[in-house]
Order: C-alpha cells, then structure tokens, then sequence
C-alpha cells in the first residue's frame, strides 16, 4: 500500500489514495496499525482521499483507535497541499468532501511556492443534539458538567465533529491526560467528544491543548482551534479572528461575517513509501 506522510504543525497523517489500492472494505483494523507509533508507521490518523470529479476529492479519516472521525482540520490542509503538488487537481483551490460536508480548501503561494493553506471550514453547529450531546435543545454555552469531583463549564462546538471546549482561568492547570478521557467519554456526549483547554492570551490571542477522540494528545487540532475561537466568540472573550497557539505551532481562525469559519496554517510533507505490514 503506498502512503505519503504529512504532518500540520505535528498532528500527523498517513496518507493514501483509495482508488489505487486495494483496501478492506473497513479500514478500522488499518488504521490501528498504520497510525501505531511501534508496530506501524505513526501517525495521528489515517487519511483515505479517492476522486469525486472535476477538482473535487473525498476524503475519509479513521482515528488511532480505528474509530472514524466526520471531519478533520489539519489533515484537510495537508490534503489539499498533496493534491495540488501532486497535480492532482488543477489549481490551488478544490472542494473536498468529507462526512461532514463539503469543504474549501486553498492552497496559498508564494513565487509558485506553497506557503501554508487556508480552508473554508464551514458553519459551526451549535444546537445540542448537532454535537451530539444530550439534554433539554438550545446550545450548550459554559454547562456545568462534573468529572471525578470537579465540576467544568463546558461550550459545545461541532465543527463536523464534537467539541467541549473549557477556559481555564489565569493560574488555573489541568492534568490532560487525566480530565481528557473522561470527558471524552463522558455519557452525555454520545458519540464521544474532542475535548479541548483554552486560555486567553488577548483578544485576538488564545493558547490550546486538545485531547481528541480516538487519539489522546496531540500536538494540533484544526477542528480544536477553530471550536475554540467560536467558544470564545460566544462567551465575549475574543474578537471573532485570532491567532490559536497550540503545542506544534500556531493556526488563524477567523469566524467571518458569512459564518464560515476560516483557518489558515502549514501542512508539510514528511516521506512517502509503501507500507509492508499485514492488515
Ligand atoms: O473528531 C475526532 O475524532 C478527531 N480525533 C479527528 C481529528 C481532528 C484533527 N485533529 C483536526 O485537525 O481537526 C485531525
């Protein structure tokens, strides 16, 4: 099976083009063990893209875990960067699908040279039952929701795929790998949630650390970022375009006024190869 790596800011994707190989009908099993970091190649998700048209591709994206996320950020920037320096599209901008709908990837350059991506994430969904979480309609805006004796004050953002975003005070710390499972798995988020902490920098600034579904800590999350600024928007916390600081590097999320939110960062190649393993 042939594969490229790539990676937006660390959060790092294997890459293959289902058209051209053969792959079982459910790639749970695949994913688990090309995204292992000892036994397979490593990766924070498993990325199937197939063509769809005229400068139009699907793409697929399974977890660490084998589970199948509905949409993801930074691996839409670093497939957007293939297919275009693949030549596998036309021109620097494309429409993906992706199981949470179409999405406008443009690839941006410099001197003919790809200096990041800038994608058309769509319209955040806010209503509860869109997240999926459960509980009475209406949005989920700072909800107390207890976890192991401390009680958090979650916003609810699906960016295709669940978000709990939760602001941390100034001074105030959170053990991730301890608070993320939990909330991740926690029974009112049915389809299990990304979990993300935000602190504010300034009003254009925010820093976030993300557990994700399927995956535990990564260092990015494109989806993470841009929930995060719509969390911040609708608490009066930030302006509606921010610089988003994660553990792998910065992204800019802009909420413009059609909506959409927009987020602009790298996607880089790192090799490319045929996977050897069995699945
Ligand atoms: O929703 C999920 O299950 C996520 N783990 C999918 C991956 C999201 C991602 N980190 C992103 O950048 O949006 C890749």
């Amino acid at each position: 099976m042939k594969f490229v790596k790539m990676h937006g800011l660390g959060n790092d994707f294997v890459i293959v083009d289902s058209s051209r190989e053969r792959l079982p009908p459910d790639p749970a099993e695949l994913a688990r063990r090309v995204c292992h970091r000892h036994f397979g190649i490593g990766a924070d998700g498993l990325v199937l893209v197939a063509p769809g048209g005229p400068d139009a591709w699907h793409m697929r994206i399974f977890n660490p875990d084998g589970s199948e996320a509905e949409m993801c950020g930074n691996a839409l920037r670093c497939v957007a960067r293939y297919l275009y320096e693949k030549k596998l599209v036309a021109g620097p901008r494309m429409t993906v699908a992706t199981p949470a709908g179409e999405m406008r990837p443009e690839v941006l350059l410099k001197d003919g040279k790809v200096t990041g991506v800038r994608v058309d994430m769509g319209v955040p969904r806010l209503e509860r039952a869109d997240i999926p979480m459960l509980g009475p309609p209406g949005m989920v805006i700072e909800e107390p929701l207890a976890v192991n004796g401390r009680t958090w004050r979650v916003t609810a953002v699906s960016m295709g795929n669940p978000h709990c975003v939760i602001f941390l005070g100034p001074g105030e710390d959170v053990a991730l790998e301890e608070v993320g499972p939990v909330l991740e798995h926690h029974p009112a988020f049915p389809r299990r949630t990304n979990v993300e902490f935000v602190r504010v920098l300034a009003a254009d600034r925010l820093e976030v650390r993300v557990w994700e579904r399927g995956a535990g800590p990564t260092l990015a999350c494109g989806t993470g970022a841009c929930a995060a600024l719509v969390a911040a928007v609708l608490t009066g916390r930030t302006a509606r375009a921010a610089t988003v600081h994660l553990p792998g590097g910065d992204l800019l999320v802009e909420w413009g006024p059609d909506a959409h939110v927009y987020m602009t960062g790298p996607a880089e190649f790192v090799c490319e190869g045929t996977y050897l393993g069995s699945y």
